[in-house]
């Protein structure tokens, strides 16, 4: 299996979040990405290609409202220009009883108008880590196209709870949904979107929510309890003409691979069933139970077991990366899906 990677992931780094009251570095760190290279390199998994090459942003316009990508590069330089020296972070959001239609003009406003959190924030490199980690995903779904029966896709800053017009969770552009929508346009009539993060992928359930072409199948921490809180549970099956196209199976703190395996199984029938033209899997790995952020109890010897039930579906399968966060377990556990997809 293929790799491709940007070494322009580092671009994004030196950000942090408040966690309880303390701020503290970001758990989405590069560290992540240099692990994962380790260990690629240790199992020899395949060809890792460092120069992806550049595609047009309209790809991401395909699935993202234009407005919000043309936003994302202006931030930082309006940040300076403001006179900030530390990292743009959305501090107002248009909830209940506040108007959400209206873009105000000061940069600080468009901050929450186009983000859900503030686990988003920009440095100076920000912007061409995210359209690099866009470039890898196209790239890596190119060698898809061209005949790889896989592929991963190493993809750094991650993209899964980045809605069509909004940024959060460490997410910006939704890789793996700009991906789906590009294999459509390229004449793919179904795609699935797997996602095993241990945070349910809102972004993605919220672009693909009304449509039938993508099936969405998210596997994730019971959003009564656990970020992001808010979308996730089991009845949002998708409306009008995505009803039954959006399956979400919630699961409990302290959830091993024995309920979490056989809700995968579940989640692989469904996939089966609808019939897609390819797969793509949103990999993350922080269902680890060492992760620092998470509350899930798999060990590092399920994660070829997930690989595995994956590589029975037998379609065309592009991984691309998401969250992880016990950096020091990451690389065993993103390549263990992998090495396992690939029957070793
Ligand atoms: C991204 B991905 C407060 C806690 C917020 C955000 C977690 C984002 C996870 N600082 N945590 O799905 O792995
Ligand atoms: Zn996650």
């Amino acid at each position: 299996m293929k790799t491709i990677y940007s070494p322009k992931h580092v671009l994004h780094s030196g950000n942090h979040e408040l966690v309880a009251g303390e701020i503290v570095p970001a758990f989405e760190m590069p560290s992540r990405a240099d692990f994962i290279l380790d260990r690629l390199k240790a199992v020899a998994l395949g060809p890792i290609i460092d120069t992806p090459a550049e595609h047009d942003i309209a790809i991401a316009k395909r699935v993202h409202a234009p407005d919000f990508i043309d936003f994302m590069p202006t931030i930082w330089p309006r940040w300076v220009e403001l006179g900030h020296t530390g990292a743009a972070i959305p501090f107002t959001w248009p909830t209940r009883g506040l108007r959400g239609d209206v873009p105000p003009k000061h940069l600080h406003g468009l901050l929450g108008y186009y983000s859900f959190d503030g686990g988003a924030t920009f440095v100076e490199g920000t912007w061409e880590a995210i359209k690099s980690s866009f470039d890898v995903a196209i790239s890596a779904a190119e060698l898809i196209k061209a005949g790889e029966t896989s592929a991963y896709a190493l993809c750094r800053p991650p993209g899964h709870h980045a809605g069509s017009n909004f940024m959060g969770g460490y997410c910006f552009i939704n890789n793996i949904a700009v991906a789906a929508q590009w294999f459509l346009d390229q004449g793919a009539k179904r795609v699935s979107i797997l996602d095993v993060d241990y945070h349910h992928g809102n972004g993605t359930q919220q672009i693909f929510y009304s449509r039938s072409d993508v099936q969405v199948v998210n596997l994730h921490a019971d959003p009564l309890l656990e970020y992001p809180y808010f979308l996730g549970h089991k009845d949002e099956t998708g409306e009008g003409a995505g009803e039954g196209f959006n399956i979400n199976y919630p699961m409990p703190f302290g959830t091993t691979y024995a309920e979490w395996g056989a809700n995968l199984d579940d989640a692989c029938a469904k996939i089966d069933a609808y019939g897609p033209d390819v797969v793509l899997v949103s990999l993350g790995v922080d269902t680890f139970e060492k992760d620092p952020i998470s509350k899930f109890k798999l060990k590092r010897e399920d994660y070829p077991k997930i690989g595995a039930r994956i590589a029975k579906l037998n379609r065309p399968t592009l991984f691309v990366q998401e969250g992880g966060y016990a950096v020091e377990d990451i690389g065993f556990n993103a390549v263990g899906v992998l090495t396992g997809f690939a029957g070793r």
